[in-house]
């Protein structure tokens, strides 16, 4: 009929959010729904969005983070208002302390009333509670800005040093329709999210001439050389200068730790002697002594690659800093022929080689035992022989001794593979991590926990379960934080606060949904029990039993303690 009055078509927020990852190929999501975002979820997953739902926004949220670190894209953490939300915000500040790329989408409840504190349910304003935590938070109140606020939160996540970005949602703004085309046109596919950042060549010659004049240089990888991907030529910078490399623990396996260059096995030694030391991708925070005597050489002289120009002098004199990406400059300092006269003095990979052959003689005695029961250096002697035939095998850890000892027993031979509680020493990392990586990539997982650990994320095991992930989870399972057999400080009913339950049955938490659980008492029955369940590729759990003395306070952290001024002590 002529006169019939075409009805706009219309989309909505839900649509448009989904509409918006989707065309920045941002296809899978991490979270717990609930109002107001129930609808976005189911949205997502109809239109081929992956939805993996957790048990906890915090597992979701270190989930998507470790995603953002093993693919470069923003990882996506869906969460509810007020304490969904906040339940996330662990995971984005963890994401923005360790430089992954994360988006946290968070419904959020009716402005008006939140901003009047009227009391409504799941009142807060969570874009200005996230801004402290994060390297950005937006908020969108429109729905024709859903567009925009998704790609200013993938630009702020993936450029320069990565970050935790959060991007709220209000109800009323998911459920408000706008015209469809009017919606299409505001959608925005980021060109170039992350660009490279090119060093200046002065910088690049700067950092070659005191290379040249190195006696004993080092170079030291951080995950901020893992995550960038440029493996081919980080590995062709350390192999043609022959100049020794010390993996931070995430930069394990970039190159293998079994490489005659690493110097892992010498690290303090080469902390103590190097004269000229060219980080990569790595801050000189607590983790590296924060660059000072007495683990380093007063007088040692750094060289900086980072893309983030402000991390330079941050803690010690930077002597030749390159602020750049990783790829571009590594490229330009092979580039530069004069790289060519650069060259590792055979004393000096003399002196680790003999310090690396001590070392591994006194490992392999500790490493060769057979304590009963089991402590730390025997049970992950085990794993580490199994691991050894499963190079492609993720390794997620965590915990005090559990994470010390693993990091050190356990080589690694292929880049981002190890996924640890990374520059805060965070417990709860465990599942997410494990989940994510086993999304990501398809691959086994096998996540080493401590039994304090575990307990952060160990509801996610159902998550394991549900979407039947072929993670195995390994419990070090000494009894308590740190170690089980502290005896209680005068209480007549409680336990010490480092103690955890004896003897408890990890296993048949697993059990309850359908996983296969084991328990260990000795290195024959953990390294068969592994055997087994990566062979099967489902979930599974094995409890080993850690004698409750192994461990010590805080593991290789210990002088970290504040000591009590007031209390005479042992
Ligand atoms: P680790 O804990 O392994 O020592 P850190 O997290 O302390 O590593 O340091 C990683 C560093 O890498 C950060 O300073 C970050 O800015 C930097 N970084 C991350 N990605 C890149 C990149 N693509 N190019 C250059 N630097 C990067
Ligand atoms: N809470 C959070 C979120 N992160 C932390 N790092 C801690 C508390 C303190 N903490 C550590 O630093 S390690 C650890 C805690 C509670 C657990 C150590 O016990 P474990 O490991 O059983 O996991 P070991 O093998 O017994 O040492
Ligand atoms: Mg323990």
């Amino acid at each position: 009929m002529e006169n019939e009055v075409v009805q706009p078509t219309l989309t909505d927020g839900f649509h448009l959010v989904v509409d918006a990852l989707k065309l920045n190929g941002l296809d899978t999501m991490y979270g717990v729904v609930g109002i107001p975002v129930t609808d976005l979820a189911r949205l997502a997953q109809s239109e081929g969005i992956r939805y993996i739902g957790f048990r906890n926004e915090q597992s979701a949220g270190h989930a998507a983070a470790i995603a953002g670190y093993l693919t470069q894209k923003p990882g996506i953490c869906l969460t509810v208002s007020a304490p969904g939300f906040l339940n996330g915000m662990v995971a984005l500040a963890n994401a923005t302390t360790n430089g992954y790329p994360m988006i946290q989408i968070s419904g959020s409840s009716d402005r008006a009333i939140v901003d009047l504190q009227q009391g409504d349910y799941e009142e807060l304003d969570q874009m200005n509670a996230a801004k402290p935590f994060t390297k950005a938070s937006f908020r969108v109140e429109r729905p024709e800005d859903i567009g925009i606020g998704v790609a200013r939160a993938i630009r702020a996540a993936v450029s320069g040093r990565p970050g935790g970005v959060y991007l709220d949602l209000p109800a009323a703004v998911l459920s408000a329709t706008v015209d469809a085309q009017v919606g299409a046109d505001s959608l925005i596919q980021v060109v170039d999210p992350a660009p490279r950042r090119i060093p200046s060549q002065e910088s690049i010659s700067r950092a070659i001439d005191l290379l040249q004049q190195a006696k004993k240089p080092l170079i030291v990888l951080g995950k901020g050389a893992a995550y960038s991907q440029a493996d081919a030529e980080v590995r062709k910078l350390i192999e043609s200068t022959g100049i020794p490399f010390l993996p931070m623990s995430m930069a394990k396996g970039l190159l293998p730790d079994g490489h005659v260059q690493s110097a892992a096995s010498a690290r303090s030694l080469v902390l103590a002697e190097a004269d000229v030391v060219l980080l990569i991708g790595a801050r000189l925070n607590w983790l590296l002594g924060h660059g000072k005597s007495p683990q380093w050489s007063a007088s040692a002289k750094f060289i900086q690659i980072d893309i983030e120009p402000t991390e330079m002098d941050s803690n010690r004199k930077i002597t030749a800093p390159i602020v750049g990406d990783i790829y571009s400059s590594v490229s330009a300092l092979l580039a530069d022929p004069e790289l060519s006269k650069v060259q590792a003095e055979e004393s000096w990979v003399a002196e680790i080689a003999a310090r690396k052959e001590h070392n591994a003689t006194r490992m392999a005695a500790q490493l060769a035992a057979e304590p009963a029961p089991m402590n730390f250096s025997s049970a992950l002697s085990a794993v580490r022989d199994v691991l050894e035939k499963h190079p492609d095998t993720y390794l997620v850890n965590e915990g005090a001794n559990s994470l010390d000892f693993a990091r050190n027993i356990i080589d690694m031979s292929s880049p981002r593979r190890r996924l640890d509680t990374g520059t805060w020493g965070v417990m709860g990392i465990g599942m997410g991590y494990a989940i994510a990586a086993a999304v990501v990539s398809g691959k086994p997982v096998v996540a080493i926990e401590g039994d304090s650990a575990f307990g952060f994320s160990g509801m996610d095991i159902e998550t394991i379960c549900r979407y039947n992930l072929p993670v195995i989870t390994v419990i070090l399972n000494n009894g308590g934080i740190y170690h089980g057999d502290e005896a209680s400080h005068g209480s007549p009913s409680d336990v010490a606060p480092t103690r955890l339950m004896q003897n408890a049955r990890y296993e048949m938490v697993i059990e309850a949904f359908g996983g296969v659980g084991y328990s260990a008492k000795d290195k024959k029955e953990l390294t068969q029990a592994l055997t087994a369940a990566l062979a099967a590729g489902k979930p599974a759990l094995i409890n080993c039993q850690i004698d409750p003395k192994a461990g010590t306070e805080s593991g290789h952290i210990k002088n970290l303690n504040p000591k009590s001024a007031l209390t005479a002590k042992s």
